[in-house]
């Protein structure tokens, strides 16, 4: 397993590279160049200036997070060839600072949905919340009135500039079912999985965050089903999955410690996190301890081990905890706490069975 930590880049995160440095085994960052719009190019020169940050550190961009997919892409339309070759030059140009994994979505509208960025918990710190009879009851507008105040500290995904257009972008996918959506990302995939594997570059695709629909739209990779039809697509090594342990272990039926034991192959990116389910289907992001949430992640983390992975794995969100401001889910001692515990688990799975090995 190897351990990396989002960060959003200089001037645009609360949480410094030096910081990042003093967290015990992280390795890489997980990058992207968040000032740029789904569908323009990443140039070779924007991707050099991240990487000479990086290298200040002697740390690796090997994992992309995200490169967005336009719209028009995930719409199906004409207009999607233009964004196809942008993205395919955006993989060259990523694969020229070394990157290996490309984490990417296709949610339609929205990425991941919450009604409260900063929900008090009982022990006076917060977290991410998602209240689903809100949700059911609010219209979009409402709801990214809620959650878009202070631009600086919106979701990744929620970006007032693109919600604008919200009610044209709702109008446009009246007429697409989830088989539309599949058929669009089927296109998309077989048009840049080439790209990617000349590269050395392994796509792999975030779940759904809630994995059901919401508003209306069509959402896709919800489930174990999912992950089976997307790899169907393509035996390409470089159409990948970013299992991610919250977006999928907010419907308990999904038992994700039985997905990395039969996909591990195809899972070159971890998100290892936890969420505590509602009976109402609300849930709230937790510590990343079993017995704070709803999904056991001292299994998770063991279905890994077993499985001998040696993909890249990142703590994914965090509360915010003593008093840290910071973007929602971003902050630095939450996440460093949850790298420690992922790490605690790992090491004594790894002790106990070089014991019984030797
Ligand atoms: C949710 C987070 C998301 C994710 C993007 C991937 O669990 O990990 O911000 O990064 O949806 O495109
Ligand atoms: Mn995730």
């Amino acid at each position: 397993m190897k351990m990396t930590f989002r960060w959003y880049g200089e001037g645009n995160d609360t949480v410094t590279l030096e910081q990042i440095k003093q967290i015990p085994g992280v390795e890489g960052l997980v990058w992207a160049l968040h000032h740029l719009q789904a569908g323009e190019v990443w140039s070779e020169e924007e991707v050099m200036k991240v990487k000479e940050q990086a290298d200040q550190y002697g740390f690796h961009l090997d994992v992309v997070e995200s490169i967005n997919v336009h719209e028009d892409i995930k719409l199906g339309l004409p207009t999607r060839e233009k964004y196809i070759e942008n993205y395919k030059k955006s993989i060259e140009n990523v694969a020229k600072v070394g990157a290996k994994v490309i984490c990417y979505n296709f949610m339609p509208v929205f990425d991941w949905t919450r009604t409260d960025l900063f929900k008090e918990m009982e022990d006076g710190s917060t977290a991410l919340y998602y209240d689903n009879e809100k949700v059911q009851s609010m219209d979009p507008q409402q709801l990214i009135e809620l959650t878009t105040k202070d631009d600086s500290l919106t979701m990744p995904g929620w970006e007032p500039e693109r919600l604008k257009h919200i009610e044209s972008l709702l109008e446009s996918y009246r007429s697409v079912s989830e088989e539309d959506l599949w058929n669009h990302l089927t296109f998309f995939l077989q048009e840049i999985l080439p790209v990617a594997e000349a590269n050395g570059i392994k796509m792999a695709i975030h779940p759904d965050d809630p994995p059901w629909s919401v508003f209306g739209l069509p959402r896709i990779m919800t489930s174990e089903q999912s992950i089976e039809r997307l790899l169907s697509i393509s035996d390409s090594p470089s159409n990948g999955v970013t299992l991610c342990s919250g977006s999928l272990g907010a419907n308990p039926k999904n038992d994700i410690a039985k997905m990395i034991r039969r996909f591990h192959e195809r899972i070159p990116f971890a998100h290892i996190r936890n969420v505590k389910i509602y009976e109402n289907g609300s849930f709230i992001e937790t510590s990343h301890r079993t017995e704070d949430g709803s999904v056991d992640i001292a299994d998770v983390v063991l279905a890994y081990h077993e499985t001998g992975f040696t993909g890249y794995a990142r703590p994914d969100h965090g509360r915010h905890i003593w008093n840290e401001q910071c973007r929602p889910g971003y902050g630095l001692y939450d996440r460093a706490l949850g790298i420690m515990h992922l790490w605690g688990l790992w090491d004594a799975y790894e002790h106990v069975k070089q014991g019984r090995e030797s």
